[in-house]
């Protein structure tokens, strides 16, 4: 049974897939609300669209082969004609703070490398300033501490993130510090601050990248333009 925000997520993953059309090369971003956007393009990649996606996590690629999602990569494509990604939190600017599922690294460079992305939320991670969900910075493992050290004097108090009691180690085999910054007014200086550092390779703060947020609200779909 899904409660509520499953309903939103389900509603706007779907939604998405529906600005997929044959030919094109997709990024295909991380999450539980991606999940439903890559299961619905499996159906329609059933039904003959023809589409092959590039994925930011092991996880999505094993969703799009357990669905059907034919998948390529940069080798091949040099650019994507759509990113579809969920996020964390969507300002009123429409920037986002994403990296809650660890794979910010990937997501950024699909993002990057697409004409258009797509953001698929339920109404839940609209927020007035960025910043109560804890920004995601990836580092490199040597000299973390010191890394961490600096990104502190920014601002925050980092935490290095665990699973199963275990550091977290990203698909890309480094670490990631969340950050509690607290509000975040300016988050194109924050994040080129912290782009500045020495180890950090990349931060969950996505900066005029969003062209486009799909927002599910139970079954009600809104969309919201740049
Ligand atoms: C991914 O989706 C991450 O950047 C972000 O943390 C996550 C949001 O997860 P969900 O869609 O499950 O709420 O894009």
């Amino acid at each position: 049974m899904l409660n509520e925000a499953d309903i939103g997520k389900k509603a706007v993953g779907e939604e998405a897939a529906k600005y997929v059309k044959s030919g094109m090369k997709i990024g295909l971003g991380s999450g539980s609300t991606v999940y439903w956007m890559v299961k619905k393009l499996g159906e329609l990649v059933q039904q003959g669209l023809d589409v092959e996606g590039i994925p930011s996590s092991n996880q999505t690629a094993d969703w799009a082969r357990e669905f059907g999602v034919p998948l390529t990569n940069f080798s091949k494509v040099d650019q994507l004609d759509l990113t579809i990604d969920g996020a964390d939190e969507v300002d009123e600017n429409l920037q986002l703070i994403k990296g809650g599922g660890g794979a910010l690294f990937r997501e950024k460079v699909i993002a990057m490398a697409a004409k258009e992305l797509i953001i698929i939320v339920d109404k839940s991670k609209l927020v007035k300033h960025l910043g109560e969900f804890p920004l995601s910075v990836e580092v490199l493992p040597f000299g973390w501490e010191v890394t961490e050290k600096k990104i502190a004097l920014l601002g925050c108090q980092p935490t290095l993130r665990k699973k199963d009691q275990e550091i977290f180690v990203s698909d890309n085999g480094n670490y990631i510090l969340d950050c509690a910054f607290g509000e975040i007014m300016d988050p194109k200086k924050l994040h080129e601050q912290l782009k500045l550092i020495v180890g950090v390779v990349e931060t969950g703060l996505f900066v005029d990248m969003a062209n486009e947020v799909i927002v599910g609200n139970g079954n009600e779909i809104e969309v919201i333009s740049q």
